[in-house]
């Protein structure tokens, strides 16, 4: 009677392990909607250029520099903005803040989230709480020059 009481303790274990093993990745899968991954290369490109997140829910967005070239020459960053806002504007402001990791100070109420400059191989993960309004957000990298050379993407909020 023991054996058997503590052979189904152990098929329980074995289940809920079971179980806990199933949802690990199902969770990984299921968080792939919010849990989004964005590179940024040495051609000035981000991938993807678009993506989507339900309003006001809780976003982890993981940017990560896939380029080899140094951090000086072609560093990028991730800034997304206000629904509207001004991105060519954003972009020329933040040219003279290497030290903010060019963000303008001035423009930071602008920002809904943004990592820092990431050198060759370097990421970084941010997690913010979508915006409540439905609608378009660009993001963009604002390194000098690179705004302007097409390194613009776009959060859909739904
Ligand atoms: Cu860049």
């Amino acid at each position: 009677m023991k054996s058997y009481r503590l052979l189904a303790s152990l098929l329980a274990l074995a289940a809920l392990a079971g179980f806990a093993g199933c949802g690990g990745p199902e969770t990984a899968e299921g968080g792939s909607s919010d849990q989004l991954v964005i590179t940024g290369n040495d051609q000035m490109q981000f991938s993807p250029t678009e993506f989507t997140v339900e309003a006001g829910s809780e976003v982890t967005l993981i940017f990560r520099n896939v380029g080899r070239m140094p951090k000086e020459s072609m560093g990028h960053n991730l800034a997304i903005l206000e629904q509207g806002a001004n991105v060519s504007a954003f972009a020329r402001a933040a040219q003279g803040h290497a030290d903010n990791e060019y963000i303008a100070p001035d423009l930071e109420d602008q920002v809904i989230a943004a990592t820092k400059v990431l050198g060759p191989g370097e990421e970084e993960t941010l997690t913010f709480t979508a915006p409540s309004e439905a609608g378009d957000f660009p993001f963009v990298c604002s390194f000098p020059g690179h705004t302007s050379a097409g390194m613009v993407g776009t959060m859909q909020v739904e």
